[in-house]
C-alpha cells in the first residue's frame, strides 16, 4: 500500500475504535496462549487469568502492535511479543502491590492477586506470567535483522536490573525522601519507559525495522514512557480510587518524591507536554506510516488534560 493510502487508513479507522480492535485482538490471543483455568495447578492459573484479565487498558501491546503497523509489519507477526509485554507488565503490577511492596488492595478495578489468592501464589503467578513472557518471545518468528536472541535480550534488558526491577529498587529506598528531578527520572525510565520502550521496539524488530528506525523509536518510547508516568503521578493526585481502579493518593501516602510534588501540577502537565512533542518529534522518519503512533502519545498524554 502506498504512502496516501495508509495515511487514508490510519485517519479513517478513529482512534477509539483502533484502541476497542487492537485490544481485543491482544485479549483473544491472551485467553489461548494462558493455560485455561482448569490447568493443574489449577489456583496458580486461575491467579495468573484474575490478573490478566482484569481489564488493563493494554498500552504496551497496542503500542507494540503500532510499531510494527509503522514498519510496514503484521499484527499477526507481533501478537506473540505483544501479548509478552503484557504479561511482564502485569507481572510487575502483581508484585508492586504485594504488602512488601506498595501494599495496594486494588488493581485494575478488581482485588489485587494476593488479596484473592493469598501472598504466596500471587508470587508465584507473577514469576510464571515472567517466565510465560520471555517463552512468547521465543515463539515469535525471527526477522531477518533480528534474532530470537536479539529479541529475548531486548526484554530482558528492560526488565532486569538495569531498568524495571532497579527503577523499583531506587522507588523503594527513595520512600521518605525528598529526591531530585534526577532520581526521580532515574526511577521512572526504568520502572514504565523502559518497559514502554521494548514494546515499540518489539514489535519492530518483529516487522524487520532497520538500525535508523529502530534509535528513532527508542527515543519515541522513553519520552511517551516518561510522559506517561508523570501523568499516572498527576492521575494519582487528581483522580479518584473508583476512576483509576486503584488506590488514588497512594504516592503522598507512601511520602514518595513525584513530579507533581518536586515541580507542582502545572509544570508537571508542561514537562509531559514537551516530552510528547519530543516523542512525535522522533517519528519523522516513518512519515505517514507514523500516524498512529503519534496518536497514540497525544492519547497517553491527554488522559489528564
Ligand atoms: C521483582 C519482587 C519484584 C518486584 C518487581 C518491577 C516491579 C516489581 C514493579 C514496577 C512496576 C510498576 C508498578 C511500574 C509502574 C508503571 C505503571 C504506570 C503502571 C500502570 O500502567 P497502566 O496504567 O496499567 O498501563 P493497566 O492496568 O492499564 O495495564
Amino acid at each position: 500500500m502506498g504512502e496516501s493510502g495508509v495515511f487514508w487508513l490510519v485517519v479513517s479507522h478513529s482512534l477509539s475504535s483502533y484502541l476497542q480492535d487492537q485490544a481485543s485482538f491482544v485479549d483473544a490471543l491472551l485467553d489461548r496462549l494462558l493455560p485455561s483455568a482448569e490447568t493443574r495447578p489449577a489456583t496458580l492459573h486461575q491467579a495468573m487469568r484474575h490478573s490478566v484479565f482484569a481489564g488493563g487498558k493494554r498500552l504496551r501491546p497496542i503500542l507494540c502492535l503500532a510499531a510494527s503497523e509503522a514498519c510496514g509489519g503484521t499484527r499477526e507477526a507481533a501478537g506473540f511479543v505483544a501479548c509478552a509485554v503484557e504479561c511482564l507488565h502485569t507481572y510487575s503490577l502483581i508484585h508492586d502491590d504485594l504488602p512488601c511492596m506498595d501494599d495496594d488492595d486494588m488493581r485494575r478495578g478488581v482485588p489485587t492477586c494476593h488479596k484473592v489468592y493469598g501472598e504466596g501464589i500471587a508470587v508465584l503467578a507473577g514469576d510464571a506470567l515472567q517466565a510465560l513472557a520471555f517463552e512468547l518471545v521465543t515463539r515469535t518468528q525471527p526477522a531477518a535483522r533480528h534474532s530470537t536472541g536479539a529479541m529475548v535480550a531486548e526484554l530482558a534488558r528492560a526488565a532486569g536490573s538495569l531498568h524495571l526491577v532497579g527503577g523499583q529498587v531506587a522507588d523503594l529506598e527513595g520512600e521518605g525522601k525528598a529526591l531530585p528531578l534526577e532520581d526521580l527520572t532515574f526511577i521512572h525510565e526504568g520502572k514504565t519507559a523502559a518497559l514502554l520502550t521494548a514494546s515499540v521496539t518489539l514489535g519492530a524488530m518483529s516487522a524487520d525495522v532497520d538500525e535508523e528506525a529502530m534509535a528513532a523509536l527508542r527515543r519515541f518510547g522513553m519520552a511517551t514512557g516518561l510522559a506517561f508516568q508523570i501523568i499516572d503521578d498527576i492521575l494519582d493526585v487528581t483522580q479518584s480510587s473508583e476512576k483509576l481502579g486503584k488506590s488514588a493518593g497512594k504516592d503522598l501516602a507512601a511520602e514518595k518524591s513525584t513530579f507533581p510534588a518536586l515541580l507542582g501540577l502545572d509544570a508537571s502537565r508542561d514537562r509531559a507536554r514537551e516530552l510528547t512533542a519530543e516523542a512525535r518529534g522522533a517519528l519523522e522518519v516513518f512519515g505517514v506510516r507514523g500516524e498512529r503512533l503519534r496518536q497514540l502519545a497525544d492519547h497517553l498524554l491527554a488522559r489528564d488534560f
